[in-house]
């Protein structure tokens, strides 16, 4: 009950004996201290930074009962003396949002195959949870870091101010930073409190999980708590043929199926579990690019329903439009997708979804000039978030 995932290395640690940062404002009369290259940093994140005085607790944790239940919120440098409340990871001495280690911090892999469009979904999701989810679940949300700041920035500008589609994503070992976001809402149970969970998305190219096989590489993929898989509606064999697309629209390297085994294997070698047993880590699966679709479909589809301002995630909507996708993967000859989620997953979902709501212009690349228009972006999120009751989730009728 006391082990938390650091969002940054991923590791398990205690959130009793989490360590501090020396903010650089001594005590009266004590020298300042230096700020300094962070060797453990760099060496398990990749991120060189100078940075003040890492410390941990002072005393085993035997002898100081008030740390039985938690970290302490504040602690004296012990070289200048100052007081810091900044905490950081033990394992990779990042900075750790403040009140990480309360609430939840739910790590949620986006895995999928190059050019199924994860970093514009991720971007148009990150903008969502900033700019929509925020104000409909009454929730206040911060990027925590640098870092993440300057991705949001740089991402964000591309495509929302620019018109630009993401340039081909670079990845050499496979694992980039996760995006991380602090939540902050009022508790459900007692009205007069607040509570602070911690979200992290990361993106997982599909290739990097099919050839990072050792076991440590595999490392975070134990600590990732639940997945979006994105698919590429097009990769989909049987519907191919079935659509017209325009000429240059990218395809996803690898069909769905591919994809989802990837992940599963890369599950069960993690986890060295039976195979027998279902995995219970929850697994969003969502169609990407459906505006590729409302031809197809039609626009009265179930699929294109219009979303909702409710404050809570509405769970009969939600199965509703799973079953209907699930009908469309079997009208596609896509059934053994789903009996691959049913024999593998306690826990699945099917969502369909559109980052940009419009074909963009291929050849320019970039968005149409209408502008973006995500659909039901948010939705695979809100469901895993039930999950860590970080949102209330609720049936309705009709
Ligand atoms: N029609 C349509 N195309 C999309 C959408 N999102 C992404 N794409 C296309 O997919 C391409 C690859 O997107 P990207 O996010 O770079 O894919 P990644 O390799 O999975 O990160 C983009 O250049 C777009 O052409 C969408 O919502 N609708
Ligand atoms: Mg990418
Ligand atoms: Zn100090
Ligand atoms: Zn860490």
């Amino acid at each position: 009950m006391f082990k938390v995932k650091c969002p940054h290395c991923y590791h398990t640690i205690d959130r009793r004996l989490l360590w501090f940062v020396c903010t650089g404002h001594p005590v009266a009369g004590s020298e300042k201290c230096e700020k300094r290259f962070n060797r453990l940093r760099q060496n398990q994140t990749g991120y060189r930074v100078e940075m003040y005085p890492a410390f941990g607790p002072t005393r085993p944790l035997w002898r100081s009962p008030s740390r039985w239940w938690r970290t302490p919120r504040t602690a004296r440098c012990p070289y200048c003396g100052g007081q810091t409340g900044q905490h950081l990871c033990p394992r990779c001495n990042t900075p750790l949002p403040s009140g990480f280690g309360r609430g939840s911090s739910p790590l949620i892999a986006i895995a999928g195959a190059r050019s199924t469009g994860k970093t514009v979904y991720l971007t148009v999701l990150t903008y969502r949870l900033q700019h929509a989810m925020n104000t409909r679940f009454r929730a206040d949300v911060l990027p925590v870091g640098d870092d993440v700041t300057d991705w949001l920035k740089t991402n964000q500008r591309l495509l929302f101010e620019n018109g630009d589609l993401p340039e081909f994503t670079q990845q050499p070992d496979g694992r980039s930073e996760p995006l991380i976001f602090q939540w902050r809402r009022r508790s459900s149970r007692l009205r007069r409190r607040f509570r602070t969970d911690v979200i992290s998305l990361l993106d997982t190219p599909g290739e990097s999980l099919s050839t990072r096989t050792r076991a440590d590489e595999l490392q975070y993929l134990g600590n990732v708590d639940a997945f979006i898989v994105l698919l590429d509606p097009l990769s989909l064999p049987g519907l191919q043929q079935k659509i017209k697309v325009a000429d240059g629209t990218p395809i996803a390297e690898e069909n769905a199926l591919q994809v989802l085994s990837q992940v599963t294997g890369a599950l069960r070698r993690r986890e060295g579990r039976p195979e027998e047993t279902l995995i219970d880590k929850p697994i969003a699966i969502a169609f990407a690019k459906i505006d590729l679709l409302r031809e197809h479909l039609g626009a009265d589809h179930a699929l294109f329903r219009q979303e909702t301002e409710d404050p809570w995630y509405d769970e009969t909507a939600g199965e509703a439009l799973s079953t209907s996708m699930r009908g469309l993967l079997h009208e596609w000859g896509a059934a053994e997708l789903d009996i691959h989620l049913e024999s593998n997953y306690q826990t699945y979902r099917y969502f369909a979804l559109s980052s940009l709501g419009r074909q963009p212009n291929y050849a320019a690349n970039k968005i149409a000039q209408e502008g973006v228009s995500p659909q039901r972006v948010t939705d695979p999120l809100e469901w895993l978030l039930t999950y860590y009751r970080l949102i209330p989730r609720r049936k309705t009728r009709g």
